[in-house]
């Protein structure tokens, strides 16, 4: 199969292409990355022959007609991806995740290719922090960011044009992901970095807003399991049970460096700040059988303190950078 990647060259696309080509040796990937300041080619690096980098823009026309026409299947991770980014300025979410989403879906109608379609939880606002409700597919659009209305429109899109132009589309919702070459601008990417630094982990606000963390391979065996299994014009939400409050992961990765649980910093809170995801996975287990690898948090995290601790020449050339992104806005 030839496949193209959309937004390859960023964290959950490029273990998404290194997944593939490990365990599928007669695929071919192209990935479509306009390298933007979250895209590393280096992410790619050991990929092998298989896998070709094309650099551009979603949003380019011919580039993407042609690239589409040349693939059995695209799968659309490229996107902006950090909601922080997208309070400062959210001209790029816009155009990348809104008009590019639109570019892609009008190449699949006129080529008639499959498509998968990567979105998130965020497309639902937020659940109570107190309680146990949980979204379904089924749960109404509140999205409270610039880069969660972005996707939720982009999700619209995609509906829209399965049902009006019978575009082969699957779309799946999932939680935030951990795990490999996560930018360090990220919650997780950015504490683990700070503390291989010796500097104080930040939470915003009283840190007790929830997220259900995934290892970014488990996103990826879903995703997999959909473009083999999933019904066309279906949504799937993909989580794997890892409701953690902010503070929980701190204290873990506190304990995890052997650093006092108290050992960090409390900063101005994200304004809007989205209080508890919670995903229930039900339709993905059920029908298609999923289950994640990862089921042990700490041990994940563990795993990803090690990466980058390994990896520290991948990460360190955007430390400062984000930092300082960061410090203008006393995050
Ligand atoms: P990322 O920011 O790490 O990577 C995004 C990639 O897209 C980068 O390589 C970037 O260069 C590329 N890109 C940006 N604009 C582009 C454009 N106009 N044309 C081509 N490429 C472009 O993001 P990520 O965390 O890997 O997220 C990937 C996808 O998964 C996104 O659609 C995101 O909404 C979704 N998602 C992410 C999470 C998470 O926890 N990170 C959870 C659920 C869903
Ligand atoms: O320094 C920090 N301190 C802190 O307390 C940062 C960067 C974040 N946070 C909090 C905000 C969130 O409650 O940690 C939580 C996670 O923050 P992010 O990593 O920015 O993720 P989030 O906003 O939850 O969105 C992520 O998951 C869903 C991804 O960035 C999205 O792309 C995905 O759609």
């Amino acid at each position: 199969m030839r496949i193209l990647v959309t937004g390859g060259a960023g964290f959950i696309g490029a273990n998404f292409v290194h997944q593939t080509v490990r365990e599928r040796p007669s695929d071919e990937v192209t990935v479509l990355d306009a390298l933007t300041y979250a895209g590393d080619r280096t992410s790619l690096d050991g990929a092998g022959d298989r896998v070709r980098l094309v650099e551009g823009s979603i949003t380019d026309v011919p580039l993407v007609d042609r690239l589409v026409a040349e693939s059995d299947l695209v799968v659309h991770f490229a996107a902006e991806s950090h909601n922080d980014n997208s309070l400062a300025d959210p001209t790029p979410f816009v155009q990348t995740n809104l008009v590019g989403t639109f570019t892609l879906l009008e190449a699949v109608r006129r080529h008639d290719v499959r498509f998968h379609h990567i979105s998130t939880d965020e497309v639902y606002g937020d659940l109570p922090l107190e309680g146990a409700e949980r979204f379904t597919p089924s749960t109404p659009y509140n999205p409270s960011s610039p880069y969660s209305s972005t996707k939720a429109g982009s999700d619209l899109l995609v509906r829209a044009w399965v049902r009006s132009f019978g575009v082969r589309a699957t779309i799946s919702n999932c939680s935030n992901n951990y795990g490999p070459y996560q930018h360090v601008e990220k919650f997780i990417p950015r504490q683990v970095t700070n503390l291989i630094d010796g500097v104080r982990p930040r939470l915003y606000g009283a840190g007790l807003n929830v997220r259900d963390w995934i290892h970014v391979e488990d996103h990826n065996s879903a995703v997999w399991r959909i473009i083999e299994r999933g019904r066309v014009g279906e949504t799937y939400l993909i989580g794997a049970d890892g409701e953690a409050s902010n503070l929980e992961v701190v204290r873990t990765l506190l304990e995890i460096f052997g650093r006092d649980r108290d050992d960090f910093d409390h900063v101005a809170d994200r304004p809007g700040h989205d209080l508890r995801y919670a995903i229930d996975a039900s339709r993905l287990r059920t029908e298609l059988g999923w289950t994640p690898r990862f089921t042990d948090f700490r041990e994940g995290l563990r795993a990803t303190v090690a990466w980058y601790r390994d990896h520290e020449s991948w990460w360190r050339p955007a430390k400062a950078a984000t930092e300082a992104r960061y410090a203008r806005t006393s995050q």
